[in-house]
């Protein structure tokens, strides 16, 4: 099983689908193993969006992260990274397909509904930046037996 991150972004708060989007999370069958309000300082948005620091919409896009507080999650579930970050589409909510949260939710580039790792390495990070290890909730869903085949279960 892998853990993922995901951070529900100011423009999913403000618009009020928090709910909506925890909600396809959970229908899908990931597991929900940490969950928290938090408001993002500089230093954490440099450090989240250090490939980007040198663009130059970043001073925008960090703005646009501090306008409410964002919501982590660390989700888990087999191959749970790239599952995620299928679900979540492309960047650009007016290229991502229709189906996914942004293709769904997004009509920008920017303003893009939720953030979630990219890769198994950086999820670790990421779930490392965002959450203290305690933070992390390891417990068996109740519906487990029902979500994946007894081979699966092994992995
Ligand atoms: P990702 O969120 O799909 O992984 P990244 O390239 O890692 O995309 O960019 C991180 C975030 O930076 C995006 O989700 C988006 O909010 C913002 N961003 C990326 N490219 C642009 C741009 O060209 N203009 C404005 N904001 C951008
Ligand atoms: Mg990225």
């Amino acid at each position: 099983m892998e853990t993922t991150l995901v951070l529900l972004k100011p423009s999913c708060v403000q618009r009020q689908l928090i709910g909506e989007i925890v909600h396809r999370f959970e229908r899908r069958g990931l597991r929900i193993a940490g969950m928290k309000m938090m408001q993002l300082d500089d230093a954490i948005l440099r450090e989240h969006y250090a490939h980007l620091v040198d663009r130059p919409f970043f001073p925008t896009l960090a703005a646009s992260m501090q306008t409410s507080p964002v919501v982590a999650l660390a989700l888990s579930g087999l191959e749970a990274v790239g599952v995620v970050r299928a679900m979540t589409g492309f960047t650009n909510g007016r290229k991502a397909d229709p189906g996914t949260i942004r293709g769904d939710y997004a009509m920008s580039n920017q303003q893009n509904i939720v953030h979630a790792s990219d890769s198994v390495e950086n999820a670790a990070i990421e779930l490392r930046r965002f959450f203290r290890p305690e933070e992390i909730f390891d417990y068996k869903s109740g519906v487990f037996d029902f979500l994946y085949g007894v081979d699966e279960a092994l992995q």
